[in-house]
């Protein structure tokens, strides 16, 4: 872990230490570009191919029917299914109440607008196979997608080895009633949602992490098939604010979570002193033997670094900079910080409050903008899944409130046949 004096750094120099290099890897791009085309070509036969070569599975169909998911699911250890049960209703909870309706607001007599909602009609959703099955990001995504009534939920999961899916993701797919999951992984699991093949239907927006191949094909299709995608995606990131009042072992446990999630991982620590610094570096050399994914947690550590500042204050301004996808303020004092938060993609607040906490089931969306994004993105939420459609009406008195005025701008910007829909109708209504 590379160390830095936050005082001793210029603008130029924070800038460039929380500059994330978006992969634009040319090789993978071209191989996703092939990928990606031949599944438009050849549709499921590509898919059949590709679950061979790369999964090395040979499907007889690419989904799992309804049967055979509560088959599956039903293998579930009862410790899994009651925490995933807990994680469910917690996740639900929080994302039910951002359904609120707008009121219709009449901007003039007579003048009335409003917003409706609606949701996408088709949305897929990619949950990783690869090193790690992720049952919690079926759950992140599928339960706002059910909650926003998404008529079709096309889920998309790699084919294990045996040809099927695992008992944790059937078993979120029972609870969430969803019927199917379609075995494709990879570039060509985007591929078929975004122009679907006889067996994949072709969706309106697609969600989902993954690795680089997923990241690079949800980018191009989306440039190319009027496919939505919900964020661009990096490689996930955490930064831990700390004072004195922070434990360093924790500090180090949070550092390491995010660290085993890749070897391309971000782990910052900002710190008002160097002694928590130099305590939780030792901390981290002690949990890391311990850890069966040390090998990935290790290099990721390697190229993370930590920031010495005066303050908490000063530690914020970094991290607004920095923009991380998930901040953890270990700290005491967190109350006073959360006005001076500007950036940041999910905030844990204080020292008993673990980002894994979020990642799993607390209620909050793990789906969340990394590299910077969270200056201008946010995570997924309800509003991911939705639409706003807005409304207007106006009366016979709305429309000699307003008639003038819209006959004015029209004539303005010189569009005659704008002000003659005002003035056709004030003269048919007695109004000119
Ligand atoms: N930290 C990841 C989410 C996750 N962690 C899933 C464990 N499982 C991105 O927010
Ligand atoms: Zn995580």
């Amino acid at each position: 872990m590379k160390f830095y004096n936050y005082t001793d750094l210029t603008k130029q120099e924070v800038e460039s230490l929380c500059l994330r290099q978006l992969e634009d890897d040319l090789t993978i791009k071209e191989q996703v570009k092939t990928i990606v085309e031949r599944v438009r070509a050849e549709g499921d036969k590509a898919l059949f191919d590709y679950a061979l070569n790369f999964d090395k599975v040979n499907l007889e169909q690419l989904f799992i029917d309804p049967q055979e998911i509560r088959n599956i699911a039903s293998a579930i250890p009862s410790e899994a299914k009651a925490a995933i049960d807990t994680a469910y209703r917690n996740i639900k909870a929080f994302h039910a109440a951002q359904l609120y309706r707008e009121g219709k607001i009449e901007t003039m007599p007579g003048v009335t607008c409003w917003r409706e909602t609606r949701a996408i009609e088709r949305v897929g959703l990619y949950i990783p196979g690869g090193t790690a099955v992720l049952p919690s990001t079926f759950l992140m995504l599928g339960i706002p997608a059910v909650l926003a009534g998404c008529k079709e939920i096309v889920v998309c999961s790699p084919p294990q080895k045996d040809g099927k899916t695992n008992c944790y993701l059937a078993y979120v797919a029972t609870l969430l009633g969803i019927e199917r999951i379609y075995l494709a992984g990879g570039a060509q699991a985007v591929a078929a949602m975004a122009w679907g093949t006889a067996s994949i239907p072709k969706v309106d927006k697609i969600f989902g992490p993954g690795n680089r191949y997923v990241t690079q094909a949800k980018q191009l299709v989306q440039g190319t098939s009027m496919t939505a995608i919900d964020m661009p995606a990096g490689p996930s990131e955490v930064l831990v604010l700390a004072d004195e009042t922070a434990n360093s072992s924790y500090i180090a446990s949070d550092l390491l979570a995010q660290a085993e999630h890749g070897i391309d991982s971000q782990t910052i620590l900002v710190a008002t002193s160097s002694k928590i610094i130099d305590e939780t570096l030792t901390k981290i050399g002690v949990q890391l033997k311990a850890l069966p994914r040390q090998d990935i947690a290790a290099e990721a550590i390697k190229n993370s670094y930590a920031v010495l500042v005066d303050s908490l204050e000063q530690g914020m301004e970094f991290s607004n900079v920095y923009a991380p996808e998930h901040l953890i303020i270990a700290s005491d004092k967190f109350e006073q910080l959360i006005p001076l938060i500007s950036n940041a993609g999910s905030v844990f607040l204080g020292n008993l409050t673990p980002e894994s906490a979020g990642d799993y089931a607390s209620g909050t969306n793990h789906t969340l903008p990394t590299s910077g994004f969270a200056k201008a993105y946010s995570g997924v939420s309800m509003d991911s899944f939705l639409k706003k459609i807005t409304f207007q009406h106006i009366t016979p008195r709305g429309l000699k409130n307003i008639g003038n005025t819209v006959e004015v701008l029209a004539g303005a910007e010189g569009l005659e046949a704008h002000k003659n829909a005002i003035t056709i109708r004030l003269k048919e209504n007695g109004y000119q």
